[in-house]
């Protein structure tokens, strides 16, 4: 009886994470004016519309059937907002916005699933203790609320790369003023580092976090602040993008094709670099950090004679205290906004000193938001990995050794997934996520 009302509160709490989730997810879509809803502003993803549906869709597909037993009345939009249109012959998509529904299908198709959710999750008349493909309901609704604040930042950063004019302003805080920043690195000395969570701990985590293993470190140093656009810029002018050397084969490849001279989110202005916010252009901001791709932050750190961290260097610098390791670099204090720029305080960066109340425990800052940072470790599972069988392709499809981890979370990260073992992941060449990097040297 106990357990059951337990149960039945934490439900509660979780559909109102989820309310919350959407809530987040409306607000960012209405910064988008709607004649531009069918753009594409990032080649290799989808139409902006696609996310409309698709946030939907996925609570739909993971929860109608399996944990409500309702039939869906649209089986089609289903399967359409559940992947998307295929790009033919495995190239960039070439579907056009006349391919997509319109929008208030789309929107009838969403509120039709929201209202249908909420009123069968409300009841009462769920078995608690039941469970599905061996999850509890918890897992379910932590998958469905993480998914949506996933997209809300790689949708914000989509929304990034959308021409100012396309979106409706909003307050955007830019001004911080911090002391200069001082670049040093930080030994850390040999010693082990906890990586990944354990199945026993029952903290919500995706099928990639498990299971928790132990790993020893070898002595490494590592920058105490993450790479800022005032170092990068150093790169660029000593030639950094015109230097083979500095690039491996592929990405040198890559780069040339593209034609990439600088970093995606900076705007050459004659002789000047401009730096593009969320909704505005404004001067190169020298103490905020780079956001570059994998290959970009590779090339700098071999000019400097430097590699990018490993993951495990990455957790050992965190929180690898050796014994009773904190959850959060700082401590086990849950995250504010004291600690680091994340959980949808700022839409832009701070400078990288501007969170000393954030440091881990070799005194290495900001290493939760302000940025992802790349990890030379290509995106594999851990020791026991298990896919999650209501959603076996989540991590499992990116296994191929292109994509490579990364750690911490920027500004739109959810403070939820600041967790020590949440993983993140890109290829090698995408360059617009919120990600930055530091640097190690053995
Ligand atoms: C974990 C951010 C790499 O956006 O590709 C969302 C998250 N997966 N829907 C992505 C995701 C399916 C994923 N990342
Ligand atoms: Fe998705």
């Amino acid at each position: 009886m106990l357990a059951t009302q337990s149960n039945t509160v934490g439900r509660r709490r979780l559909h109102d994470r989820l309310l919350t989730a959407r809530r987040r997810s409306d607000e960012l879509f209405a910064v988008v004016r709607p004649a531009f809803l069918y753009e594409r502003p990032i080649p290799e993803r989808h139409r902006i519309v696609f996310y409309i549906g698709h946030l939907e869709a996925f609570d739909w597909n993971l929860l109608h059937e399996r944990v409500l037993g309702l039939q869906s009345s649209d089986p089609e939009f289903d399967r359409l907002f559940a992947f998307g249109i295929d790009p033919v012959g495995g190239g960039l998509p070439c579907d056009q916005p006349h391919d997509w529904p319109a929008i208030d299908r789309v929107r009838g198709y969403a509120s039709e699933i929201r209202k249908s959710l909420d009123t069968h999750l409300a009841e009462g008349a769920l078995d608690e203790s039941q469970d599905y493909q061996g999850f509890a309901l918890d897992t379910l609704l932590n998958v469905a609320i993480e998914h949506r604040l996933m997209h809300v930042e790689t949708l914000a950063y989509m929304f990034h790369q959308l021409p100012v004019e396309q979106k409706i302003a909003q307050k955007e805080s830019l001004e911080m003023a911090t002391a200069p920043v001082a670049h040093r690195m930080i030994d850390i000395p040999p010693g082990e580092a906890t990586v990944g969570l354990p199945r026993s701990s029952g903290i919500f985590g995706w099928d990639n976090e498990f299971e928790e293993h132990s790993v020893s470190v070898p002595a490494f140093a590592i920058d105490q602040f993450k790479v800022t656009n005032r170092q990068f810029l150093d790169f660029i002018s000593a030639g950094g993008y015109e230097t083979p050397a500095f690039w491996s084969e592929q990405d040198w490849k890559w780069k040339s094709a593209q034609d990439i001279s600088h970093p995606v989110f900076w705007k050459r202005y004659g002789k000047q670099w401009l730096y593009r916010t969320m909704f505005s252009e404004i001067p190169l901001q020298l103490d905020w950090p780079v956001y570059v791709s994998h290959a970009e932050a590779s090339a700098y750190a071999r000019w400097t004679g430097k590699a990018l961290p490993s993951e495990n260097e990455w957790q050992r610098a965190a929180c690898g205290t050796g014994a009773d390791e904190p959850a959060y670099p700082w401590g086990n204090d849950h995250p504010n906004s004291q600690r680091g720029n994340f959980d949808f305080v700022r839409w832009n960066p701070t400078p990288v000193n501007a969170f000393p109340e954030g440091q881990s425990p070799f005194g290495v800052h900001d290493m939760l938001g302000n940025g992802w940072e790349w990890t030379s470790t290509p995106f594999a599972p851990h020791p026991g990995f298990r896919a999650f069988p209501f959603y076996p392709g989540y991590s499992a499809d990116f296994f191929d050794g292109k994509h490579f981890v990364m750690k911490g979370g920027s500004g739109q990260t959810s403070a939820c997934m600041l967790r020590r073992s949440f993983r993140n992941w890109f290829q090698a060449h995408y360059q617009y996520a919120y990600s930055g990097f530091r640097c190690v040297t053995r």
